[in-house]
């Protein structure tokens, strides 16, 4: 089936912010489309997200010239094309491109047809996508990594550390997890309120607790967690991602709140106190981007009882992921489609983290759209997780109900591993009973 048109419009994301939409239409005139999230928390080594820069136009924001890079260059290389060779098409837009980072086209606008491709392709084929992308080999639902409080860039520094997650070990099924996240989520909300603590709702759904410790929030989270009746680390267990990138200055680790400031070394020992002290599943960036020796250090200290998600640190870039699999510096890889720009990369970056025994870790960025084709990757791939945010605010809702569906699509064949997934890759997580 061959791709007859390619076109683009800027929307708005979550954060109101302008991004692209590809729309791919096939010959028999049906469609697939592409919607692109945003990041605020970015890694230095992600693919080039391409905005006008106009200070007059939605703050420099508006991605005019993506859009027209979509129905400029990228369209004349894409129409004619056969939808169902996606290595092919994505490939040619590497090529078109011609930059190591995507910069000159930008990844938003690659991203935006490589997956209105892959859609237009499952519509094709009359498959969900799901099973077109993982060539009915998906049927692994993930386990949820859900946020109950948000911080750092997302709520304005408020806090330093930038999610508050939780994992649900206690969960037989997907909807389990869910109803535990629920009861959780809500008895936070309700405990935040009580206090007087509550100073809004962060960029991914998550509470925003007006704290001045880091520690105070991962007590309240406990707290949340024995209000709605369930024990920490046997029922419900702690996932952090501390984006350390953001707080590292000049050579040094920052508590903003705190006033207190650490060399790579006592970050790490502080990161191995807290794994020590509390249930603690994962953690996703415990240290800056390029602090390869830190990573290494912890990873040798609590890999094999935390799990350790490199998000900034490898910025789903397959070289990266290579030299972390050689240096040993984590044992799991957040997977963010535009941090890479096409759906090739994508999924080769899932595949290289799982066959070096790793965990991917499928991710929304904190500015996202009403799409779900991350909710099919994570089921495609058979990745076993999936983070999305909070548990409200439809653009987060979406992919869990995604999955809901996908669920019910698979039937029978449908699995879920949950916690479980941990034992795959030698993590042992947590002391039965929390603190
Ligand atoms: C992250 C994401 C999502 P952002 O750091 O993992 O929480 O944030 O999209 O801002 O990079
Ligand atoms: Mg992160």
């Amino acid at each position: 089936m061959k791709i007859r048109s390619v076109s683009a419009l800027q929307i708005y994301d979550s954060r109101g912010n302008p991004t692209v939409e590809a729309v791919v239409e096939l010959a028999d005139g049906r469609t697939g489309h592409g919607l692109v999230p945003s990041g605020a928390s970015t890694g230095r080594h992600e693919a080039w997200e391409l905005r006008d820069g106009d200070a007059q136009r939605f703050l420099g924001r508006a991605v005019g010239k993506a859009v027209a890079n979509v129905n400029g260059e990228i369209a004349r290389v894409a129409v004619g094309r056969d939808v169902f060779d996606q290595a092919g098409l994505d490939a040619a837009l590497i090529a078109l491109d011609g930059t190591a980072n995507k910069q000159r086209l930008g990844a938003n606008a690659l991203l935006s047809v490589s997956t209105a491709t892959a859609q237009a392709g499952a519509v094709a084929r009359g498959e969900p996508l799901h099973a077109y992308l993982g060539q009915g080999q998906g049927r692994l639902l993930p386990l949820p990594e859900i946020q109950i409080f948000g911080g750092g860039k997302h709520a304005q520094g408020r806090v330093d550390v930038q999610d508050f997650m939780i994992v649900v070990p206690k969960a037989q099924t997907y909807e389990e997890t869910l109803e535990v996240t629920f009861n959780v989520y809500h008895a936070a909300g309700r405990e935040m309120k009580a206090r007087g603590l509550l100073a809004g709702v962060a960029d991914e759904g998550g509470y925003w607790p007006a704290f001045d410790r880091n520690e105070a929030v991962i007590d309240a989270l406990l707290a949340s967690i024995r209000l709605a009746g369930y024990e920490p680390g046997r029922d419900v267990a702690l996932s952090l991602d501390i984006a350390a990138t953001d707080l590292f200055r000049d050579g040094s680790y920052e508590f903003g709140i705190e006033k207190r400031r650490f060399t790579s070394a006592e970050f790490c020992d502080l990161m191995i106190s807290w794994v020590e002290k509390y249930p603690i599943a994962s953690i996703e960036d415990p240290l800056a981007e390029d602090d390869w020796d830190g990573w290494k250090k912890l990873r040798a200290a609590i890999g094999h009882r935390c799990q350790l998600v490199g998000d900034d640190h490898f910025t789903t870039n397959l070289a990266r992921i290579e030299r972390g699999i050689a240096e040993q510096s984590a044992n799991a890889v957040l997977i963010k489609p535009n941090q890479i720009g096409t759906v090739t990369e994508t999924m080769q970056a899932i595949r290289r983290t799982q066959a070096a025994g790793w965990l991917p870790v499928v991710s929304a960025r904190s500015g996202e759209t009403e799409d779900t084709f991350i909710a099919h990757l994570a089921v495609a791939t058979n990745a076993g997780q999936l983070k999305v945010g909070s548990f409200s605010r439809s653009e987060r809702m979406a992919k869990w109900n995604e999955v809901l569906r996908i669920q019910r699509q698979l039937g029978a064949r449908a699995e879920f591993r949950g916690t479980r997934i941990f034992e795959q890759a030698g993590i042992r997580f947590g002391r039965p009973g929390g603190r």
